[in-house]
């Protein structure tokens, strides 16, 4: 430990960062760039940004292929302008990738990697290629069901290794949003924007600002030293269920063809009659317009095919905008079954369709009828809720509203928490009091469980810990209120590493309360 670090107390969050490989960890080979090992100590440990020479003891984590619980090397950031730290392990995939070679067994091992190590983490930073990033953030953001921390990929155009290089920026960013900001979405991190992961798409091959989302503005920007965050536009899950996964995406199944002027409607017909086709994503003009009109052989042929259950999905070419019924050739489609997909990328749609197919009892009728409503996000509907990061300190008029909360919390007066927060955005039940305690931490050790399923119901977060530290769970086991834990556990709560030793204690001193401390701890 260095004598010139104060040892000041300070909040400290940790991020999972995973690396599958891309070029933000490549070194130059005969064969040209290619990912190799050796992140960690060759990219992250020399820079003072990414290394504030504390060397804390080593993190617990799991590693994704053997699933065996392993300790490796933790490395700290330096206190972030939100006097805060994020301390952080890596865990390198042992095939590292150019992403060009991703499949659905590549997001699987992701997926899995992050719900092993969920309930050691704050937040998650992925490690990819460019080429395939959109695909891999709209694949996993259908995967991750009910996530409540941060996933954010990444990668960059130049390696780390490389003088010139966006690789710093994009990973430094990207830590620290994902150990200070509660967005509990798949994101895409890229040259000072944070995405929404299946609103984007690949816009340059070389040039830094690589991705674009044109049909939903950032979630968040960095400017200078500050993180604006869109939180308006924050996803969360509004059902009160634990985090959970869904692997095996059915890509074997699943086609993308892109319309062209002269296109032979044969061309078609003969990709609808692959064997054991299922869904397809039909890339159109601008609307959602096929060639030859309304009533052409290309229109028949894909009725022809959805009348034989394969799922067609129509996209535009376009880069931003939606596909609707404007035109005759596009109403035609739609009256032939064809699910207009508006203003869905062709990597969401695509994704989306391997996710919906390979999902249990999956019929052509409900896969398209998905196919058109929002599931994460990914196409245009009003989004559901959003919520408010922690501010610390400033008196503000959500400050009075979340001291009234407060009071309403301790009484137990259910109308009275509705009346304020129907008053209020969803962010005030995120925000947080002088103690950082959210009006969730009050709610689980206070009178009335109502309050806490009212809370847990309308997208509150179950994973933002107070200034000791402490989940809300946590306080619910100290209060020994069993039905309370009994409800956050129902919506994903768990305790956090810091906090399991002290359960452990006290669920093993076997007098009244250790039964609900056993309860957190199992
Ligand atoms: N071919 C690389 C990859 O996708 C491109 C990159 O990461 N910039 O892995």
């Amino acid at each position: 430990m260095d004598d010139s670090y104060p040892e000041v107390q300070l909040p400290e969050s940790r991020v999972l960062i995973i690396i599958t490989g891309g070029t933000i960890c490549m070194r130059k080979s005969e064969n040209g760039l290619v990912p190799a090992r050796g992140f960690l100590k060759a990219g992250l440990a020399p820079r003072p940004c990414f290394n504030d020479q504390s060397y804390p003891e080593p993190l617990e984590i799991v590693i994704d292929d053997k699933g065996t619980r392993k300790a490796v090397q933790s490395l700290r950031c330096p206190t972030s302008t939100y006097d805060r730290r994020v301390r952080y392990s890596v865990l390198e995939f042992d095939q590292l990738l150019d992403s060009s070679s991703i499949d659905a067994a590549g997001w699987d091992q992701i997926a899995k990697c992050i719900y092993r190590n969920y309930q050691l983490y704050d937040g998650f930073v992925v490690l990819h290629g460019t080429d395939s990033l959109a695909y891999t953030c709209s694949a996993l953001s259908f995967m991750l069901h009910n996530l409540g921390k941060p996933v954010i990929l990444t990668g960059s155009q130049a390696p780390m290794m490389e003088l010139q290089n966006d690789a710093q920026d994009n990973l430094l960013s990207s830590l620290i949003i994902a150990g200070h900001f509660m967005i509990p979405e798949v994101c895409l991190f890229f040259n000072f924007k944070l995405f929404r992961g299946n609103r984007t798409t690949k816009v340059s091959s070389d040039d830094f600002q690589a991705f674009a989302s044109p049909n939903l503005p950032p979630l968040a920007t960095i400017s200078s030293l500050r993180t604006n965050v869109a939180w308006n536009l924050v996803y969360r899950p509004t059902v009160v269920q634990p985090f959970t996964i869904q692997t095996k995406l059915d890509t074997a199944h699943v086609a993308c063809l892109r319309i062209f002027p002269g296109m032979r409607p044969e061309m078609v017909d003969a990709v609808l009659r692959l064997e054991g086709l299922k869904g397809l994503v039909l890339e159109t003009f601008g609307a959602g317009n096929t060639p030859g009109g309304p009533d052409s052989a290309m229109t028949r042929i894909l009725a022809d095919a959805v009348k034989r259950g394969i799922v067609i999905v129509n996209v535009t070419q376009c880069l931003s905008g939606s596909v609707s019924p404007l035109y005759a050739p596009a109403t035609m489609l739609g009256r032939a079954g064809v699910v207009f997909g508006q203003d869905l990328t062709s990597e969401a749609a695509l994704t989306k369709l391997a996710y919906l197919l390979a999902l249990p009892d999956a019929t052509p009728e409900e896969v398209a009828k998905r196919m058109s409503g929002s599931i994460r996000g990914e196409l245009s509907e009003s989004t559901r809720t959003h919520f408010e990061h922690p501010k610390i300190g400033t008196l503000t008029p959500e400050l009075s509203s979340l001291t009234a909360l407060g009071y309403a919390i301790q009484e137990g007066n259910l109308e009275s928490t509705r009346d304020i927060v129907r008053g209020e955005p969803r962010w005030l039940l995120n925000d947080v009091d002088y103690n950082l305690n959210t009006p969730v931490h009050l709610a689980a050790s206070g009178p009335n469980i109502d309050i806490l399923r009212e809370f847990l119901g309308q997208g509150a977060s179950v994973h933002l810990r107070n200034r000791s530290g402490h989940t809300p769970l946590y306080l619910a086991a100290a209060a020994g209120l069993k039905d309370h834990v009994e409800v956050l556990r129902e919506a994903g709560a768990h305790l956090h590493s810091d906090e399991m030793a002290a359960a452990e204690l006290h669920a093993s001193e076997g007098n009244g309360s250790a039964a609900v401390w056993s309860l957190v701890t199992g």
